[in-house]
């Protein structure tokens, strides 16, 4: 795609023409969006920039519902209600280095910083039994406050290459690919409710209770039950911490791959930018390590159509007002994700729902051999407020002003406006009919044939052991509707 667009732009070339004198003269360097540091252009090699962000993001949650109770709609199958309005508020010190390697490669170090992240869930008056998983066991209460997070969101670390630059070679665009990783260098995020008090049925719950804490009182060990015969274990096993902090970063290691591409017409640059992020979740992330049963975290492909106009400029001065005005429209791939749900549900205190599911399943007693039962020495998978998001798209749009006030100093204001589309937040299926498993391991997804009451049975494939039906099944899942986001920039950038 990049080729084809270096043709286009380079066919387009051979119509511009000479610039005449009169016209205003320009900084012999690319638009903001395809500039690379170069280490060999006369003293300028280390770019170093502090932005100030901050995000607001909006959305309703709405829920499906088979209950007429809740809805008069659902006597006709499933309605669809609105149970809550999200609002989210981040914070965020953007630090970012560039060195200039060698001609048109630039090394790329990248900090964000998130200062203070919160949100909360606030209730639309959706009638009792909105909320609930198992009867009579609400998920989450509402108004439902996330916790604030801070800390460092992940470091990038990265290199971009202007492969060709139209101020060495006039007839070319400019064009610039770029690799980054980005690494979780601090705790990741853990779902956090609230501290409830002592009530006649339980103890005090913890803020940030681990997901095998069934009632969150910060206590392992709880709930014997009898597995097999004879054997009494503890359904919460040990764990060792007694409560989690609340982490910030996606516990995920991204791989994020760029190129773009811009061609100056005068006073006016278009460009256009083409981005893959791909993520891996890590070990200790609540993603947890990797199973045949979990979905990975959906990639996420974007595209950005811009064009960056130059009013002004004193090249003696090293001065250059600038404005860009971007489009990016970027595809989020189905996946596991934190949803605008995830303390929400991952802090949960309904019993049912924070039991945990066992991921294997052996033969059970009956002499028949067509039983199958929970294996007790297989993994207990528990909730943890990560849930299978569905594919949606974002579409933002965004202004930025710079201010090149000399040689070594340049300073930006912006501001943008995002939609991301409508999606459900918990999509699961209890039997993973893409995997086979033989009928004794096959738990709940084996069933009896139908038509031939005597076997051979019917498997619907292997049990997901990740499925939670208070929150999967069709007729009881959660969407975002369409969300809002607007922000807004501040920064500086020196360079030497
Ligand atoms: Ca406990």
């Amino acid at each position: 795609m990049l080729q084809c667009a270096v043709g286009l732009y380079a066919g387009e070339s051979a119509a511009l023409e000479p610039r005449s004198i009169t016209e205003p003269e320009v900084l012999q360097q690319p638009a903001m969006f395809t500039d690379v540091v170069d280490g060999f252009d006369g003293g300028t090699d280390l770019h170093f920039s502090l932005t100030y962000q901050h995000t607001w993001k909006t959305a309703r949650i709405e829920r499906e519902t088979q209950s007429v109770a809740v809805s008069a709609d659902a006597a006709g199958g499933t309605a669809r209600i609105a149970v809550a309005d999200y609002s989210e508020s981040t914070s965020r010190l953007n630090v970012r280095a560039e060195l200039g390697l060698y001609h048109d490669l630039a090394l790329i170090v990248r900090l964000p910083v998130i200062l203070s992240r919160s949100s909360t869930l606030r209730g639309r008056g959706a009638p009792a039994g909105a909320l609930e998983g198992a009867p009579g066991q609400e998920l989450f209460q509402l108004p439902f406050d996330s916790p604030n997070r801070s800390g460092v969101e992940y470091l990038g670390l990265g290199v971009d290459w202007g492969i060709l630059n139209q101020w060495r070679d006039a007839a070319q665009p400019t064009l610039v690919v770029g690799v980054e990783g980005r690494f979780s260098v601090s705790e990741p995020m853990h779902a956090c409710g609230p501290a409830r008090p002592a009530t006649e049925e339980g103890a005090a719950e913890v803020r940030c209770a681990q997901p095998a804490d069934i009632n969150r009182d910060g206590v392992s060990g709880q709930f014997p039950v009898a597995l097999a015969p004879g054997r009494v274990e503890s359904l919460e096993g040990s764990f060792a911490e007694q409560s989690r902090k609340a982490g910030v970063s996606r516990g995920t290691t991204g791989l994020e791959l760029h190129g773009m591409i811009s061609r100056r017409f005068a006073q006016l640059e278009p460009y256009m930018g083409l981005g893959v992020l791909l993520e891996l979740p890590s070990a200790s992330s609540d993603f947890g390590p990797d199973r045949p049963w979990k979905k990975s975290i959906g990639q996420r492909v974007g595209a950005s159509l811009g064009v960056e106009l130059m009013p002004w400029e004193v090249v003696e001065q090293f001065q250059r007002l600038s404005l860009d005005v971007r489009f990016t429209g970027t595809y989020r791939a189905a996946g596991r994700d934190y949803s605008e749900l995830f303390d929400a549900l991952g802090s949960s205190n309904a019993p049912a729902y924070r039991q945990p599911r066992f991921a294997g399943y052996r033969a059970g007693a009956d002499p028949s051999g067509r039983t199958s039962v929970i294996d007790p020495d297989s993994e207990r998978v528990f909730p943890t407020g990560i849930s299978n998001v569905d594919a949606h798209g974002s579409y933002a749009l965004r202004v930025q002003a710079r201010w090149q006030a000399g040689r070594y100093v340049h300073f930006d204001l912006a501001a943008g406006w995002a939609l991301t589309q409508q999606h459900v937040i918990t999509r699961g299926a209890p039997c993973d009919g893409s995997r086979s498993v033989d009928p004794e391991r096959a738990g709940p997804c084996l069933f009896a044939n139908p038509l031939v009451g005597d076997g051979p049975e019917v498997i619907a494939g292997r049990p997901d052991p990740s499925y939670r039906p208070e929150t999967d099944e069709a007729g009881h899942r959660f969407i975002v509707g369409t969300a809002s986001t607007v922000d807004a920039w501040v920064g500086a950038t020196v360079m030497f």
